[in-house]
């Protein structure tokens, strides 16, 4: 039995997800007009929960339930998506805040807290490639360099947050200091397969992994694809293609690490041209730092050695290192019993995905409830939360702040 709550959660999810940057697929990327327009309706919601409502000034989102209280209890996710997406990766962590502020705000329970639900502006990192824009400003980590990051429109975020009516030089007054807070929660999909074949609605996290992003390139010597000869090419892209396969073939040879190659730009990218020049993204994850540092090692000097064999010039441009984090043990606890509580088992769950909780975590005791998706199936049209499932998050969601009332 699902209550008007899941189902008006859902109903949110749907209209979220009509506001997409592309007409053929969900894509909502930093500062576009969809990303705005999904601010308004979140706005709209928070409203409707009396929450008071701001957007900063790297566009999140942010709904205060005021107490009157000396520190404040963060709860949300992500609005913006990757391109293809799904329309719970963020969305459904945000709404179960919304959702959750407005009974809080209904009820005169005595949270020991300020409630603060953010919709975050940017988690991906597609647009300029550098992830967590958003948690970064509440956590006080961003770095005023950023606003000089450029997409590949070669567009600034800073013209960005300007064209979307904000002041990005006072991006650094937006966030938190540690006093200030009291912890945080995300409620957030798996993503992954464990839950559903598990047959359990909710998992608790305990760790989330370290990941580094990097750029690489190389760099040949464009040329006629029918003259010159296959021994005489400078061909980029067969410099990349050994890399790619190296990445596979590296990754398997550590216990549970992942790396992708997600991206490859071959210019001049024509049919009849031999490649001159090739960027390809990398994106790497592991639970224990030093052992993701030694594949990266390893893979650069492999970059160089591919180069230098095929004569080409290689660059290698790291994007992002965030290493993996706990989380945190007192508010597990309350994350535990609440789950219990609600009449599910237990079930201990690293996630491989990365989450705003991992740069709130820098601040703040950090805590994330997963919700099972059918299959494990994300960053894809086909990501799929059940209505009974958003029922469960609710249910632990209201025990975790009465729990928290009752400290
Ligand atoms: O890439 C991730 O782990 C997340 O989807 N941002
Ligand atoms: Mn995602
Ligand atoms: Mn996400």
């Amino acid at each position: 039995m699902t209550t008007p709550r899941a189902q008006k959660i859902l109903q949110r999810l749907d209209l979220l997800a009509e506001l997409s940057d592309r007409q053929d697929c969900l894509c909502r990327e930093f500062g576009t007009l969809a990303s705005a327009q999904g601010r308004d309706l979140v706005r709209q919601w928070m409203k409707e929960a009396k929450l008071k409502v701001s957007v900063d000034n790297m566009l999140n989102i942010r709904g205060v339930l005021d107490l009157g209280k000396p520190k404040t209890f963060l709860m949300g996710s992500h609005l913006d998506t990757v391109l293809n997406a799904g329309k719970f990766d963020g969305t459904l962590g945000v709404l179960l805040a919304v959702d959750q502020a407005e009974r809080l705000e209904k009820q005169d329970l005595m949270l020991p807290y300020n409630l603060e639900v953010v919709g975050f502006s940017e988690e991906e990192g597609v647009r300029f490639m550098k992830p967590y824009l958003g948690s970064m400003t509440l956590a006080g980590t961003f770095r005023p360099e950023y606003l000089q990051l450029r997409d590949k429109e070669g567009i600034t975020l800073e013209q960005v947050v300007k064209e979307n009516g904000q002041t990005p030089q006072a991006v650094m007054q937006d966030g938190f200091s540690r006093a200030q807070l009291a912890g945080y929660l995300e409620v957030h999909i798996e993503q992954g397969p464990v839950l559903d074949q598990l047959q359990l609605p909710v998992g608790l996290v305990t760790d989330i992994v370290g990941q580094q992003r990097h750029q690489i390139s190389f760099v040949g010597l464009a040329g006629h694809a029918g003259t010159v000869p296959i021994k005489q090419r400078k061909d980029a892209l067969l410099g990349a293609a050994e890399l790619v396969t190296y990445v596979e073939k590296l990754a398997l040879e550590y216990r549970d690490m992942v790396a992708t190659v997600g991206t490859l730009e071959v210019l001049p990218g024509r049919i009849n041209v031999i490649p001159e020049r090739v960027n390809m993204s990398l994106d790497i994850r592991h639970a224990h730092k030093d052992e993701m540092q030694q594949a990266v090692n390893k893979l650069r000097e492999k970059t160089s050695s591919i180069a230098k064999k095929r004569q080409l010039l290689s660059y290698w441009e790291a994007l992002s290192e965030v290493d993996s984090v706990q989380c945190n043990t007192q508010l597990n606890a309350v994350l535990r019993e609440s789950i219990m509580e609600s009449g599910y088992p237990v079930k201990h769950l690293v996630s491989g995905a990365g989450h705003d909780a991992v740069v709130l975590s820098g601040i703040t005791p950090v805590c994330m409830l997963f919700v099972r998706c059918k299959e494990g199936i994300s960053h894809h049209p086909l990501e799929q939360a059940s209505l009974e499932d958003i029922e469960s998050a609710i249910k632990v969601c209201d025990n975790f702040f009465d729990k928290l009332a009752a400290i």
